[in-house]
């Protein structure tokens, strides 16, 4: 890597791939088409000596003499004006868990799919970390992959959450043990057709040979067609919490099951687990499928899912006032997501929801209202096509509120002893917050000073 590679985006991808160059002895344009970002704030973060050319705004073609790679940032999509330039000089373009993954040594696994994934991760690194010594946990979680990956030996594992952003510029980016735990739509303003969101979804197997594994959710039609498909390489792991399966995780009752060649064990009981909803226990049969994957005995594995409680901002349990309860998921950030939390609710909710458009459909999550959700308080840009939406589907209890505080003072006034407060926005936190851990903080922030 003792190349000249431009690096695209200043975030947390942007800045940690850029070290990780330098650290090899590269040299770095980092580039970045917001014009208005302080080019000293950014030079600060790396060393004198450290041969960064910081270029905001416009990338010109001149920019890019003696560049032969573009590292490009998650947020980034290929639709980008300077993409044009870079392809204009034929320069190719890696994702950041790309570059991450030539310089990393030891296991990996990760893990994609629309809903869970951060859950999965976590949970799966915990299980990890009770087996083997040296264990990274990286991705879409929130640290990128190329901040730890010269720190990994042949001896580490590696726990990645990988998501369609970062997957959509990988080469040979080939997990030992890949996980898909569902598709349904989300992103479609960056991937335009479900088509392509899927397939981009289905690239992390796309390296895999015989000696890999893949772990499937069998109740998703479209996984359960890929775990079947004579083209697809590895081994496949299925789990399912609808069908009993002859080989794989499911579920029997309120137990976890594990079968495999002809062998049935129990690994928990949902209720032995500190975490909420069968979108949950999915969550969990994934990471336990992965984690005997990559070798941890099912002893360990049951100790550490007992162990494991919600991430935040996932149906994380906040606090009870006045007989309320109030739960933060902000990481609701699209509709499917936000069923689940709904589902999840042991009974009547006052529901904040609104934010940015996706592009998405609000049909299906309203109709999981079901007679649950007696209040939905919307903030956002997305209020009144979801306003609309709820009216054509006879949901009328509807408010709206200029920001969280407001939102949260409605819900803490209109609620009844033995309610729920839920912040599951179906949306994306932009326009209003930084990102959705902003969002889910300041949710929390404001039901502690009630
Ligand atoms: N930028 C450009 N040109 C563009 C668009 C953006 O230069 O056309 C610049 C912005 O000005 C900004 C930088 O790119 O300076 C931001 O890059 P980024 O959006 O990739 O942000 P990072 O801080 O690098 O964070 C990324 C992930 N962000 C996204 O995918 C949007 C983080 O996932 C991830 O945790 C982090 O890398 C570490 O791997 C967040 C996320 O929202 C949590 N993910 C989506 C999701 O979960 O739904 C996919």
């Amino acid at each position: 890597m003792s190349q000249k590679v431009i690096v695209a985006g200043t975030g947390k991808s942007g800045i940690s791939a850029a070290k990780l160059l330098l650290n090899m002895g590269g040299e770095v344009v980092l580039y970045d088409s917001n014009a208005n970002l302080d080019e000293g704030q950014i030079r600060a973060k790396f060393g004198a000596k450290d041969k960064v050319d910081i270029v905001l705004g416009e990338l010109k073609r001149s920019d890019l003499l003696g560049v032969e790679l573009c590292i490009i940032s998650p947020g980034i999509g290929l639709d980008a004006p300077f993409v044009s330039v870079l392809d204009s000089v034929q320069i190719p373009i890696w994702s950041e868990i790309q570059l991450a993954y030539q310089c990393a040594r030891g296991k990996l696994a990760a893990i994609t799919g629309t809903n869970g994934k951060t859950t999965t991760t976590a949970l799966t690194g915990e299980i990890m970390k009770s087996h083997f010594s040296d264990v990274h946990v990286v991705g879409n979680i929130g640290i990128p992959y190329t901040e730890e990956a010269l720190e990994t030996e042949d001896s580490s594992v590696t726990v990645a959450e990988v998501s369609s952003f970062q997957l959509e510029t990988i080469m040979d980016f080939r997990p030992d043990v890949s996980a898909i735990l569902n598709i349904t739509p989300d992103h479609l303003n960056r991937h335009k057709t479900m088509e392509c969101y899927i397939a981009v979804k289905e690239s992390i197997t796309m390296n895999q040979t015989e000696k890999d594994s893949c772990v499937l959710n069998y109740d998703d039609p479209v996984l359960r067609e890929l775990g079947q498909s004579k083209e697809l390489l590895p081994k496949v792991i299925f789990f399912s919490s609808r069908e009993k399966l002859d080989q794989g995780l499911y579920m029997d009752g309120d137990m976890i099951m594990h079968r495999a060649g002809g062998r049935e064990e129990e690994v928990v009981n949902v209720h032995q687990l500190q975490l909420l909803g069968r979108h949950n226990y999915e969550n969990v049969m994934a990471a336990v499928a992965i984690s005997l994957e990559m070798g941890v005995p099912m002893k360990k594995i049951q100790e550490a899912v007992k162990q494991f409680k919600a991430v935040e901002h996932r149906i994380e349990f906040v606090l009870e006032r006045s007989g309320v309860k109030y739960y933060n998921d902000s990481k609701g950030t699209n509709p499917d997501a936000a069923i689940q939390a709904i589902k999840a609710m042991p009974g009547p909710t006052l529901l904040i929801a609104g934010g940015y458009d996706k592009d998405a459909k609000y049909d299906q999550w309203i109709e999981s209202f079901e007679g649950k959700v007696k209040y939905l308080v919307l903030i956002g840009q997305t209020r009144d096509k979801i306003a609309d939406c709820a009216k054509a589907h006879g949901f009328t209890e509807i408010m709206y509120a200029e920001d969280m505080e407001e939102a949260v003072h409605v819900c803490a006034s209109y609620a009844d002893m033995g309610d729920n407060v839920l912040l599951s926005p179906a949306c994306a936190s932009w326009g209003m917050f930084k990102d959705y851990e902003e969002r889910g903080r300041i949710f929390k922030e404001c039901v502690r000073s009630l």
